[in-house]
């Protein structure tokens, strides 16, 4: 849902700030790769992600000492794949935990460690926009974000229809 909620909720500026999309050769896979290879030799840059796909390409941390730059990953971790509460399936657990959401319930501190990344939890606003206010020149870090999937999409459902009226 991140690259989803990018969509609904940037508004237009003038700050001239380069988006990418990532679709790898079946959708969440390579997100993280896509990430370091577009801040390599280039500006800093941010990478933002739900825990399921950066889980897809972990492996691509393995270019750490290789890349020249620095990216930062701000994770949205709702323990699974939100995108699955928008669908009426969502409704009918069991399958959905197990099937659907797929919750992988990961220590992503132990999982940076393990592969020389920085890793940061970020409790609330202040915090989160004073991390962002500056970006490093290099290294590669993850500002995780937890949340609650289910609310999130309660959240969606109840909101999204009436900013469609307002347009
Ligand atoms: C290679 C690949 N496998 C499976 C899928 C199906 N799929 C689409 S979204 C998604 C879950 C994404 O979860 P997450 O990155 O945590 O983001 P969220 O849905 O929580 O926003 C999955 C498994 C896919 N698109 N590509």
């Amino acid at each position: 849902m991140p690259v989803r909620d990018v969509e609904f909720f940037w508004k237009p500026n003038h700050l001239e700030i380069k988006a990418f999309v990532n679709r790898g050769a079946n959708g969440i896979d390579g997100t993280l790769s896509t990430a370091l290879g577009v801040a390599h030799r280039n500006q800093s840059s941010i990478m933002l992600t739900g825990d399921l796909t950066l889980l897809h390409d972990t492996n691509g941390f393995l270019i750490k000492n290789k890349f020249v730059g620095h990216l930062t990953i701000i994770l949205i971790n709702n323990n699974g794949g939100g995108i699955f509460e928008m669908l009426p399936v969502a409704k009918f657990d069991p399958p959905f935990e197990e099937f659907f959401a797929t919750p992988q319930h990961i220590n992503f501190a132990q999982l940076c460690a393990t592969y020389g990344a920085e890793h940061e939890i970020i409790d609330d606003w202040e915090q989160f926009k004073q991390k962002l206010s500056f970006l490093p020149n290099s290294g590669i870090r993850v500002l995780e974000l937890r949340t609650d999937r289910r609310a999130d999409a309660k959240w969606r459902q109840d909101n999204l229809s009436k900013f469609a009226k307002d347009l």
